[in-house]
């Protein structure tokens, strides 16, 4: 087991790791940046450092300042999280070659994957069905428009270093396929500094189902079960869950095995996750996320199975301890991002103190965070607060369960999700599991909603219940006599005494 470990990385996820670090005794060291000094995962861990101002590109992407605080407060291990670095084969490299283990797979694994075609080709030469398409990239405008033909429109075009939707555009017919290609690879080159873009047959709303696998260094590669995904915006996953209402145990096993030879054919070792479209009962490949990923609590909800930890202990040469017959899925799990966005103005990233955090709990409630009361939430970082999650016997259940909880969760001082996710799990095809990836545009109402009578309320009591603590902080204020530093002080003494 590595005995120090370098979260390189912030919010929820950090939290995630520093919690799984502690039950396996290992010591966690933190890094914040300049916008960070009060968020949870500084607390979370065993020792903290700073690492650079609060842009992204001065701390937590800043390769060589992570390496050298890992080398400076000896760390054997790094755990680069989910975005950052996590997938970036030089940064899994450079991390190896200074002598310390990468939580994650191995650096060639991350570069295959990450290039589209290169991942097609060695998916396709393992037998795992992918969408049909080029698996080169296309050389010409004419090329382009032999193999759409071939394909039948319409036809998608896709960034070869791409992923998560950027570069891509929708082709109809013949005519429409010139410009495409040149808008594609322009947005394409602006993106990933690569323009190399190719082609797939384009699926109508298809689901988004993946899979999770766990590979060890011994040659044990099992799956987990599968999460569908399908409710998203502008790639954006909002709502996830396990089992997926969609599939037939017969389709879940096939595409168990198919993720599991996605995997042995890269030789990967850590956790994965192999997302598949999955469309008119067939799936194909799509592309493999190298990760830990946001969504991962679902499934450890159904399977009993803690992904952070097993990634710690295959980093460390540990084998598998348990084999496929052993992963039994039990009832069903939902995660609902809840992110600083006002849902009503299109999803406006909302900035401002977190005043009030009241956190759900009682039966089968996980609450996965990343900011606590008095954290400034600013535009520096992705939007996500926590990940509410929610484990029941069968997926009706499930879902009162977590309207039970958004109904207790209390967020006062930014916009949040938490009445778009209420809105979601009242309506009739969401609860009838007639989820796509076109959910949102074919369900606008739910992003249109009134305050209803209990969220008026709530907003009421959060006001009276602000009022409050703010009388209790000038109170503190008052008793504090060592030097103030405005306006974060009365509240830190407030709430640890330090
Ligand atoms: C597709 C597709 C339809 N046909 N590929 C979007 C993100 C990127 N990872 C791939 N995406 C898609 N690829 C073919 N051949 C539809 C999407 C897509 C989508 C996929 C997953 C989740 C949400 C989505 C929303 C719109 C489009």
């Amino acid at each position: 087991m590595p005995a120090r470990v370098l979260i390189a990385n912030r919010g929820e996820i950090a939290v995630r790791i520093a919690r799984a670090c502690r039950e396996l005794g290992i010591t966690s060291v933190a890094v914040y940046s300049a916008a960070d000094r009060l968020a949870p995962h500084v607390l979370a861990a065993d020792e903290a450092y700073y690492i650079g101002g609060a842009r992204a590109a001065d701390s937590y992407l800043n390769g060589a300042r992570l390496l050298e605080t890992a080398r400076r407060c000896g760390c054997d291990a790094i755990h680069p999280g989910y975005g950052f670095l996590a997938e970036r084969a030089t940064f899994a490299e450079q991390v190896a070659e200074a002598g310390l283990h990468f939580i994650g797979p191995g650096a060639d694994a991350i570069r295959a994957m990450g290039e589209k075609t290169e991942a097609r080709r060695r998916m396709s030469a393992a037998g795992v069905p992918v969408v049909p398409g080029t698996t080169v990239p296309l050389p010409t405008v004419a090329a382009a428009a032999a193999e759409a033909e071939r394909l039948g429109y319409p036809v998608l075009l896709k960034a070869a270093a791409g992923g998560g939707g950027k570069g891509m555009r929708v082709v109809h017919a013949a005519p429409e396929l010139g410009r495409a290609l040149e808008a594609a690879r322009h947005e394409a080159r602006s993106a990933f500094g690569d323009d190399q873009i190719y082609l797939e047959k384009y699926l109508d709303r298809p689901r988004h189902i993946e899979i999770q696998v766990l590979a060890d260094g011994h040659g044990n590669v099992l799956h987990l079960g599968e999460r569908d995904c399908s409710v998203q915006r502008r790639h954006q996953k909002l709502i996830e869950e396990a089992p997926s209402p969609a599939l037939s145990e017969s389709t879940r096993a096939r595409m168990g095995s198919a993720a599991v030879a996605a995997a042995r054919a890269v030789g990967y070792r850590s956790a994965g996750t192999i997302e598949f479209l999955y469309h008119d009962g067939e799936f194909y490949f799509l592309e493999m996320n190298t990760r830990i990923q946001v969504e991962h609590p679902v499934t450890e909800l159904v399977t009993g199975i803690d992904l952070v930890q097993w990634q710690l202990r295959i980093a460390a040469g540990e084998a598998l301890s348990f084999t496929q017959s052993d992963v039994r899925l039990r009832g069903h799990a939902i995660e609902c991002r809840i992110t600083s966005e006002d849902v009503a103005n299109g999803f406006l990233p909302s900035t401002g103190r977190i005043e009030l955090l009241d956190i759900p709990s009682g039966p089968g409630i996980r609450w996965d965070g990343g900011v606590v009361e008095g954290y400034a939430v600013s535009l520096y970082y992705d939007p996500l607060l926590g990940k509410l999650i929610c484990h029941a016997a069968d997926r009706g259940s499930a879902i009162e369960r977590m309207q039970r909880a958004l109904r207790e969760l209390r967020i006062v001082g930014v916009e949040t999700t938490v009445p778009f996710h209420r809105a979601v799990l009242a309506e009739p095809d969401f609860r009838a599991g007639r989820i796509d990836t076109a959910y949102l545009e074919q369900h606008p109402a739910v992003l249109d909603f009134s305050p209803s009578e209990e969220s008026l309320r709530t907003a009421a009591l959060a006001a009276v219940l602000l009022e409050e603590q703010q009388r209790a902080r000038t109170r503190v204020a008052r008793a504090d006599t060592a030097p103030t530093e405005a306006p974060c002080s009365a509240w830190r003494n407030r709430q640890w005494r330090w």
